[in-house]
């Protein structure tokens, strides 16, 4: 087992990371930039190094710093935790030929799945449904007419490199395919250094469900049933929730299946989540595969009872997996809102002191945050200032706790996303379960405000 691990993350996941390896005896090393000296992750942390200024790129985005920090304390592992440096396959290289040992998947297999074209290709040949569409990036117009010709419009264009929506394209005729898909690979080349975009048939009223995995270095694999995420704004997951309303044991269980056959096949270790997107009839489409610990992981930690954050330091460690599926029982429901410091109105971050905070507490709810009173809230990084979660019997039970947790739910001095919460959770299109959103408003929101970025 690991003796110290360093925690490549800022804010809750920080936190949360901390506490699984207070739990496992293990000892842990914080980093923070200039603007973090007083986070909790910080306080909480056996050793804490102060690794640069306040902006990311500076601090917890520089690779040599980081591997410093780990050399530094003698960390003999880093957890990446969400964002940052998570998914960087060049990050996981540079560990793997290090002494530290990255807790998470192989650099080949984050590599994989960086690329959504490839990996749609290789989990739709290891036998997961994928929607119609270009075998892999599109190369020239020609290309591009003849598959968007043969799986008929609309279609959506989206970024190889991209990954949670950014920077996809809607298109609904011929006459503006090759203005898009330019404007497209533009967009693409700018924000992820990669031009190259695939075309996939578009899908309306789609749902967007999740199946979380978890898979040993000895070929072993369990899926933790899935999470149901089609609460966003502008590709933000807003509410997510466990099971999906959608979801019956036999579906689960088939999907299930095909899902740990697959990630089998590809040698996948530690945690990971593939994305689906579900139409109308229940149709299951892989999207996209995360591999990472999640955000929204806490709902599934409260329906399986499993700590994952756990069993992936047990699993980079070389532990065999820690459960079989049969031992994995899913029990009541469980509801996560993501509370963001913002403006309700403009959504724009509204960062500065938080001067009154009481956080709900009692049966069936969960906080993971780091926030506190009179923490000043820095600009830099993102706005989650905490996840409430909550769990209840049924959905309805789930419903009912979590409007009455966000009703006593105190936070003064910054304007946050809670009323945004409880005015959704309160629609009877959400109380019903009926919860596809409005998809091409949420498209074209997004599309004018790259317009006006650009
Ligand atoms: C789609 C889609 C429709 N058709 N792909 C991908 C990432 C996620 N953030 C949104 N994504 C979508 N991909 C095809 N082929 C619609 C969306 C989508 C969406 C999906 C589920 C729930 C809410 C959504 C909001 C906007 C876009």
């Amino acid at each position: 087992m690991f003796r110290k691990i360093l925690v490549a993350n800022r804010g809750e996941i920080a936190l949360r990371v901390i506490l699984s390896c207070k739990e496992l005896g293990i000892k842990t090393v914080a980093i923070f930039s200039e603007a973090d000296r007083h986070a909790l992750h910080v306080r909480f942390a056996d050793e804490a190094i102060c690794i640069g200024p306040p902006k990311s790129a500076d601090s917890y985005l520089n690779i040599p710093s980081v591997i410093s920090a780990a050399e530094l304390s003698n960390a003999d592992a880093i957890h990446p935790g969400y964002g940052f440096l998570s998914e960087s396959a060049y990050f996981a290289e540079v560990c793997e030929a290090s002494r530290v040992k990255f807790i998470g998947p192989s650099s080949a297999a984050i590599r994989l799945m960086g690329d959504k074209a490839r990996a749609r290709g290789e989990m739709n040949r290891l036998g997961l449904p994928v929607l119609p569409g270009s075998a892999d990036a599109v190369h020239t117009d020609k290309e591009a007419v003849a598959t968007a010709e043969a799986i008929g419009y609309p279609v959506i264009i989206k970024a190889v490199a991209g990954g949670g929506g950014r920077g996809m394209r809607v298109v609904n005729s011929r006459s503006e395919l090759l203005a898009s898909l330019e404007t497209a690979q533009a967009e693409a080349a700018n924000a992820f250094g990669v031009p190259h975009c695939y075309i996939e048939k578009f899908i309306e009223r789609a749902r967007h469900v999740e199946f979380q995995i978890m898979a040993d270095e000895y070929g072993n694999a369990i899926h933790l049933g899935e999470r149901e995420c089609s609460i966003q704004r502008r590709h933000q997951k807003l509410i997510e929730e466990a099971p999906s309303v959608i979801m019956t044991p036999e579906l689960r269980e088939e999907i299930g299946n095909r899902v740990v056959n697959a990630i089998k096949d590809v040698g996948y270790s530690n945690v990971g989540t593939l994305e689906f997107l579900v139409d109308e009839r229940k149709n299951f489409y892989f999207m996209e595969m995360n591999t990472r610990i999640q955000v929204e992981h806490p709902v599934t930690e409260l329906t399986t009872g499993i700590d994952l954050v756990r069993d992936q330091i047990l699993i980079a460690a070389g532990e065999r997996l820690p459960h079989r599926q049969d031992d994995v029982h899913f029990r009541g429901h469980a509801i996560e809102c993501r509370i963001n410091a913002e403006d309700p109105v403009t959504h724009k971050p509204s960062p500065g002191k938080i001067t009154s905070w009481h956080a709900p507490g009692g049966p069936g709810v969960r906080i993971d945050t780091a926030a506190y009173a009179e923490y000043v809230i820095p600009p830099y990084y993102d706005s989650l200032i905490a996840k409430l979660i909550v769990h209840g019997s049924t959905r309805d039970e789930a419903i009912r706790r979590m409007d009455r947790a966000l009703d006593m739910f105190v936070v003064e001095g910054v304007k946050t996303t809670v009323p945004l919460h409880r005015r959704i959770l309160r629609s009877p299109e959400f109380q019903k379960g009926d919860i596809y959103t409005k998809l091409l408003e949420h498209l074209q929101d997004n599309r004018a405000r790259a317009v006006e970025m650009a």
